[in-house]
């Protein structure tokens, strides 16, 4: 079989800066050891997420220039609403600035106390507004999607018997909800199975819950799908998208991952009555409804975006540059989340290293090793981001310790991934010499972003 290419030419660069393992040593430290406070002129190769830091088409740019900034009734408006309904079919279509603007309305009015809201995983963003609002989030990812090792086609399949379980527990009346996130980004951006989600769907018709689906990789999921789910080899990712959202009563999604461009989001929903909540609410919070937080211009680069996204030819793309890297490291013998998920490489930090217990995060030495080694900046998914305290003081880590190294979409070429599996093979081999950390400062939510750390 011959390369895969990348599907387009290159048409506008922008230099990236080189700094030397010392300099990188002191940056880092001067950040408390947290890439999230380091200046990205410092960062070589940014693999700190696939969110909002995908390069923009020419298409896309012209859609910028075409921009409808009108108040209210924009025509931009209405292309980015014709472009989602005919993906999702939602007859009501809210943008928002981005993904967690549209779970801050969504959660504001149909959370609460005393409310549950299941998910195979919540997004950090989703659980802390879910929390926010007073309302529980809980997770139920299948059994097979929390083993790193094993490799299996959707590891981000929820548990159909436990999900049932748990409203049967909990009373249906106090779940106004149920999400499913396609792909599982907190659990190694695996996919979800054309089955699983339909299957969601009918114990959420069983028991009157509405299914909404965090749509941010959705075009991803649908590649996945078409890839290995049989029946499903000869539909066009726009016809199985069509499927999956079929399904759905309502969608949160975040237009900076599938959609191609650096900001936007939007809810979406078939039921009139909290469609009017929602747009009440982001008239307070967002903006007027017909651009909810954005710019004429973004509605018209999200608009095109989606149309992009669900090309063949950039899907069998995109899902095998991902799969290529992580090749790269299990050939090596990286510990890694197998298979390769759609938009990153998950490092299992347990397994790279063993003698790091979780309450000394060993995902975020491996985040700063990789730093120093090659200038490359990746972000920690376990006890850093999910830890909890218990009310002695205790942490409770999450059941995966991981390192994500997210790609951004049509960003980087060929090279530069091979760079990135050399740093990350160095490091592994030198990973005796890792030591774990300890915060010196942590907020009381979404502690990931801001803590500051020292060495053990
Ligand atoms: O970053 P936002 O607010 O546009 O979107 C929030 C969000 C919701 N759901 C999921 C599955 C996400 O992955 C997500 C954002 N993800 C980020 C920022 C990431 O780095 O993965």
């Amino acid at each position: 079989m011959r390369t895969i290419i990348e599907p387009f030419k290159i048409k506008s660069v922008e230099p990236i800066r080189f700094t030397t393992k010392k300099e990188r040593e002191i940056i880092l430290k001067d950040a408390g050891y947290n890439p999230f406070l380091i200046h990205s002129d410092d960062v070589l190769i940014d693999l700190l997420t696939d969110s909002g830091t995908s390069a923009m088409s020419a298409a896309q740019w012209a859609g910028i220039m075409q921009g409808d900034e009108s108040y209210a009734g924009s025509r931009s408006f209405y292309r980015f609403e014709e472009a989602i309904r005919k993906i999702t079919g939602m007859k009501f279509i809210i943008p928002t600035h981005q993904g967690r603007a549209a779970e801050k309305i969504l959660f504001s009015i149909v959370g609460g106390k005393g409310k549950y809201f299941p998910n195979n995983t919540h997004f950090d963003t989703t659980r802390a507004n879910i929390e926010f609002s007073g309302a529980e989030a809980d997770d139920f990812l299948n059994e097979i999607g929390k083993h790193p090792e094993i490799r299996a086609d959707f590891k981000g399949n929820m548990d159909i018997q436990k999900l049932e379980k748990f409203i049967q527990e909990k009373g249906k009346e106090n779940i106004p909800l149920c999400m499913i996130t396609i792909t599982n980004n907190s659990g190694g951006g695996q996919p979800v199975s054309m089955q699983n989600i339909r299957e969601t769907k009918e114990v959420c018709t069983k028991y009157g819950i509405p299914l909404f689906i965090d749509a941010c990789r959705f075009a991803e999921n649908a590649y996945f799908i078409k890839t290995r789910e049989a029946g499903y080899e000869h539909k066009s990712p726009l016809e199985i998208a069509k499927e999956i959202f079929s399904y759905a009563d309502g969608v949160t999604m975040s237009a900076k991952k599938d959609a191609l461009v650096n900001i936007g989001g939007f809810l979406a929903m078939q039921d009139e009555r909290l469609a009017t909540q929602c747009r009440n609410l982001l008239i307070v919070t967002e903006g007027f409804p017909t651009y909810g937080g954005l710019a004429g211009r973004d509605l018209e680069a999200v608009a095109q975006g989606l149309e992009e996204v669900l090309d063949e030819n950039y899907l069998h793309y995109r899902i095998r540059s991902v799969a290529y890297l992580g090749d790269k490291l299990v050939a090596a013998g990286v510990p890694i989340i197998e298979p390769p998920g759609g938009h990153a490489i998950y490092l299992d930090a347990k397994r790279f290293l063993p003698e790091i217990p979780p309450h000394q995060f060993p995902g975020q030495a491996i985040v700063c090793a990789l730093y120093i080694e090659g200038g490359i900046r990746s972000v920690e998914i376990g006890s850093v981001m999910f830890g909890k305290n218990d009310e002695n003081g205790n942490m409770i880590s999450p059941p995966m310790e991981l390192v994500r190294l997210a790609i951004p979409r049509r960003v980087y070429t060929q090279s530069h991934i091979d760079y990135v599996s050399e740093v990350v093979i160095e490091t592994f081999k030198q990973r005796e010499k890792m030591r774990g950390f300890k915060f010196t400062y942590e907020a009381p939510m979404l502690r990931h972003f801001t803590a500051r750390f020292e060495h053990i």
